[in-house]
This record gives C-alpha cells, sequence and structure tokens, in this order.
C-alpha cells in the first residue's frame, strides 16, 4: 500500500493535519491525544501559513497556526504582560484578534478598526498586560479565514485560587470544517440561502401535520410561511452537507479522547470556534457542572446539556466514578451531525453515540408572533408603530434587506431553546448563569442603545436596523460611560452578538445584572439587554459572530471617544 493510500484510509478513519508530505508533529493517525499542542510563558511567535488536511478522504489546504488546527493552546497568566510575534506566511493578509481579552484597541487585531492587518511576510508584534482570567480563544479576523482552519484556545491562569477544585482540566474546541472554498460557501448562500438546509418539508409532512392538526391550521401555517417567504426549516445557513464537525481539530471517527482515573474531577473547557455552528452538548451518563461563562465563574449550576452559540465558551466539570468510557456528543443544532469524543480510563475505549435528536421546526411563537392566533396577519403593516411598547427603527419601514420584524419579543432567557424543550434532559439557560461578582460598575445605565438585528433570508443580507455595516455611521460611546445595550431580534435566526474591548453585563427582564459575557445569543423572537463600561477607548467591533452573517453586513463600529455619545 503507498503512502497515498495509506494516507487516505487514515484520513477516513481519523481526520487531521499532515504537514505538507512529512507526518506533522501532532501525530498523524494519532490525532491530538492530549489536545492540540500548548505554549505556555509570556513571550511567543505565532506563524500563519498553509497546510495539507484530510478529513473526508480528500487532501485539502488549511490555514494555520504553527502548522496545526486548532492552532496551539495559548496558556497566559493573569497579571502578566504577553508578547505575541505574529507572522503571515499567506499571500494574503491576515490577523489574530484575542477573543474577549479586554486590552488597547491597536492590539485587539481587527484590520480596518485596530490597525492595518499583517501583510504577507509581515510580522506584527501584540503586546498587553492581562486584566482577567479563564477560557477564551483567538482566530483570524480578515476574510474568511477562520473557516478555514485561522482559531485556537486561550487560558489564562488566575492569580487567585479558583472556587471550584478539579484534577484534570482539558480543553474541548468545536469547530466546523468544510472541504469547499468558503467563498464559494458564501456565494451559494447569496444565490441561494437554502443551499444546504436539505431539511426541507415534504408533501409527506404537510400530509402528517394534517392528519395531525386538521386540514386548516396544517394549510395555514404553510400559506403563513410562504407568505413571509421563510420556511420553519431554517435553523442553520449551513449544515452538515458540507460541514465535518470536529473536536479538538479530530472528525468524530477520529474520537478525541480525554484520560481519566475513575473518581477524578474533570474540568472540560468548552470553546464553541465553529464559522456557523451552535452545538448541543452532552455526555450521557454524566452531569455536568457549569462554573465559568465566556471565562467568567458562575455560581455553579448542575445540567445535563448545554448549548453552546458561535464564540462562547462554557467551563464544566464532571466526575466519572466508573471504570468506563463516556461520549461527549456535541451534535450542530440542526441535527445534521455531530462532534464527537471519549472520556476513558485507557485509550481505545469508546461508549455508544447518541442519534442526533429528531430535526427541529420553528414555530411562529419562536419567532416572537406570540402563535398561530396572528394567522392571516398584514406582514407588511408590522413595521408601523409600536407593539408591546416595542418601536421598529424608522430605517427598517419599507427596506427591502428587512424580510421580518418581530412583534412581540421577550427576553426568553429560561428557554432552553429550540429543539431542547421538553427533551427530558436538565438543559442550561441563560436564566441559570448568575456570576460570582455584583455588578463590577454599580453605576444605573445612564441611556439606552437599542440595535434590531434585521435581515433577508432571501437575499443573505444581515444587518442591524436594516442598515449594512458599510452603509452605517459608527455607534458612538463616551469614555467612561455605563450605558445600556438592547438588542432586538427581528430575524428568524439566532445570532451570538460579540463586543470588542468591553464586557457585556447581561441582565435580567428586571434590569438586574446577571452574567459578564462577551457573547451575547440571540434567539429569534428575542429581546436582551446588556450593560457596558465604556472604559476602553478606540475603535471596536461589534457584530453578529457567525462568519458568514458578519460577511454579509451584520457588523458595526463602536467608537468610545472623550464626549462621543450625543
Ligand atoms: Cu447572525
Amino acid at each position: 500500500m503507498g503512502i497515498s493510500r495509506r494516507r487516505f484510509v487514515q484520513g477516513l478513519a481519523l481526520g487531521g493535519v499532515a504537514a505538507g508530505f512529512g507526518l506533522s508533529r501532532a501525530g498523524w493517525g494519532k490525532g491530538y491525544p492530549d489536545g492540540p499542542q500548548t505554549l505556555r510563558g509570556s513571550e511567543f511567535d505565532l506563524t500563519i501559513g498553509e497546510t495539507t488536511v484530510n478529513y473526508t478522504g480528500r487532501p485539502r489546504i488549511a490555514t494555520t497556526i504553527n502548522g496545526t488546527l486548532p492552532g496551539p493552546t495559548l496558556r497566559w497568566r493573569e497579571g502578566d504582560t504577553v508578547t505575541l510575534r505574529v507572522h503571515n506566511r499567506l499571500a494574503q493578509t491576515s490577523s489574530i484578534h484575542w477573543h474577549g481579552i479586554l486590552l488597547p484597541a491597536n492590539m485587539d487585531g481587527v484590520p480596518g478598526l485596530s490597525f492595518r492587518g499583517i501583510p504577507p511576510g509581515g510580522t506584527y508584534s501584540y503586546q498587553f498586560r492581562l486584566r482577567q482570567s479563564g477560557t477564551y480563544w483567538y482566530h483570524s479576523h480578515s476574510m474568511l479565514q477562520e473557516q478555514t482552519g485561522l482559531y485556537a484556545p486561550l487560558i489564562v491562569e488566575p492569580r487567585e485560587p479558583e472556587p471550584f477544585r478539579y484534577d484534570r482540566d482539558y480543553v474541548v474546541m468545536l469547530s466546523d470544517w468544510t472541504d469547499e472554498d468558503p467563498h464559494r460557501v458564501f456565494a451559494k448562500l447569496k444565490k441561494m440561502p437554502e443551499y444546504y438546509n436539505f431539511n426541507q418539508q415534504t408533501l409527506g409532512d404537510l400530509l402528517r401535520d394534517i392528519r395531525g392538526e386538521g386540514f386548516r391550521p396544517a394549510l395555514a401555517e404553510r400559506l403563513m410561511w410562504g407568505q413571509m417567504r421563510m420556511k420553519p426549516t431554517d435553523i442553520a445557513d449551513v449544515s452538515g452537507y458540507t460541514y465535518t464537525y470536529l473536536m479538538n481539530g479530530v472528525t468524530p471517527a477520529g474520537n478525541w479522547t480525554g484520560l481519566f482515573r475513575p473518581g477524578e474531577k474533570i474540568r472540560l473547557r468548552f470553546i464553541n470556534g465553529a464559522a456557523m455552528s451552535f452545538f448541543d452538548v452532552r455526555i450521557p451518563g454524566l452531569k455536568m457542572t457549569v462554573v465559568a461563562a465566556d471565562g467568567q465563574n458562575v455560581h455553579p449550576v448542575t445540567v445535563d446539556e448545554f448549548r453552546i452559540g458561535v464564540a462562547e465558551t462554557y467551563d464544566v466539570i464532571v466526575e466519572p466514578d466508573a471504570d468506563a468510557a463516556y461520549t461527549i456528543f456535541a451534535q450542530a443544532q440542526d441535527r445534521s451531525g455531530y462532534a464527537r469524543g471519549t472520556l476513558a480510563p485507557r485509550a481505545g475505549m469508546s461508549a455508544a453515540v447518541p442519534a442526533p435528536d429528531p430535526r427541529v421546526l420553528l414555530t411562529m411563537a419562536d419567532m416572537g408572533h406570540g402563535g398561530m392566533e396572528h394567522g392571516g396577519m398584514d406582514h407588511a403593516a408590522m413595521g408601523h408603530g409600536a407593539h408591546g411598547g416595542l418601536t421598529h427603527p424608522a430605517s427598517e419601514t419599507g427596506n427591502p434587506m428587512v424580510d421580518m420584524q418581530t412583534m412581540m419579543p421577550a427576553p426568553k432567557l429560561d428557554d432552553p431553546g429550540i429543539g431542547l424543550r421538553d427533551n427530558g434532559r436538565r438543559v442550561l439557560t441563560y436564566a441559570d448563569l448568575k456570576s460570582l461578582f455584583d455588578d463590577p460598575d454599580g453605576r444605573t445605565p445612564g441611556r439606552t442603545v437599542t440595535l434590531h438585528l434585521t435581515g433577508h433570508m432571501e437575499r443573505y443580507v444581515w444587518s442591524f436596523d436594516g442598515i449594512k455595516f458599510a452603509d452605517a455611521e459608527p455607534l458612538r460611546f463616551s469614555y467612561g460611560e455605563r450605558l445600556r445595550v438592547e438588542l432586538v431580534n427581528d430575524t428568524m435566526m439566532e445570532h451570538p452578538i460579540h463586543l470588542h474591548g468591553m464586557w457585556s453585563d447581561l441582565e435580567d427582564e428586571h434590569g438586574r445584572f446577571k452574567v459578564r459575557k462577551h457573547t451575547v445569543n440571540m434567539p429569534p423572537g428575542t429581546r436582551r439587554s446588556f450593560r457596558v463600561t465604556a472604559d476602553a477607548l478606540g475603535r471596536w467591533a461589534f457584530h453578529c459572530h457567525l462568519l458568514y452573517h458578519m460577511e454579509a453586513g451584520m457588523f458595526r463600529e463602536v467608537r468610545v471617544d472623550e464626549g462621543g455619545a450625543t
């Protein structure tokens, strides 16, 4: 058997990174037995380049950091000043953004806002002091490079002892890989937004619904979706049709494995480094105690399952006491595939892999339309005036880039989410999350900035208030102010919204501080708010972390300057 044939077979079975024609340092055929390589200290050299990978049986070129996908895990220490020399060996401009890390604006790594980007052959030296600890990640902020592999875990060790104990510590980074050129994926979405959505309803589904609901309700629901030019199966733009879901860079067949001794407490640092995929994570047979969200410690809450939005992180502690293997199962939100790994006392063991849950259908209530009683609504009239205290921005009205508006949005903090309700498992919700500290600022927000998340499915345009980034004025924050950002999701999709440089302190429906995050997930039909202390001067990115949504326009510049607020 020739080397290429052997590599092909190993690729099918395991998936992974092969550096050039040689075997990679990570060990071709083994995946990453201990997770990706870890680099410690305060000075680092990171090289962005291209590496051959094979996740599907076909070799492809990935964009990598130091030759691996994910890139190396960086372990920093709170209080240290870190220096990172990032060398770009690509033919295009590149960048690294340190997601969730507080730093000066010129160190944030967003081309066009923070700096010019790292030119081909160039090096950029990042240097900043760490004022926080916890689980984070880093990734490219240039074009669609993140989809091709430019992402990696980032851990900041705390100076103070942590409020929980554990014997082992594993990073579990989830991501989505496609063999297609991401520019081609984006072009297909532009042409035909349902391209990857193979969950279309069939005539059989209609007949079944007619049997279950009766002819008129079933048909009325179909007509309503038709009028709105949308489909209740629109859960994910990009699906398992093109994606291979990875755990620590390893395919489900490759089965990334973390070892333990029965009775040990294991800390799992889940990071969603996917371009487009939300995951629903569980470990059948084990309870998970969530101890941190987005790097910040929370009051421990024990669950069977949690949904992790793109760019979010959750730290959980599990305590397997049997001499047995356990499957870490992370199904894509649309159920079109999963990432999978194993916790086991010995290498080579595995446990049963659950079947993905049945596919999910959106309902009118999911989208803030309050259920079927709104059948026959005048869709065009929804844009006018207020509904239950809700005003839509004038820029949404008559806007060909806005295909729907929610009428009765709610915080829905205690909602497990579409596809996770009443599944017999205890599912984490935002209502369960409470930071271990009180509102770190303490001031009542001086003003509220409201933004609507908007889009048009058919045109595949995404925006805030119906205005794409290219046409929008920056949001102005005044240096030092405490303000409230209120978001209303007028689309039928879930958007993880990320503010750079400053924390997003999520509030409950009564305006009480709940949990400090860097990425606030916004399911359809929700209205959620968070507080921001504008203590970081400069130009910052504020965007949906779904890569193609950001690229399509759901992005704003936030400018913090002296007296910037109006
Ligand atoms: Cu989005």
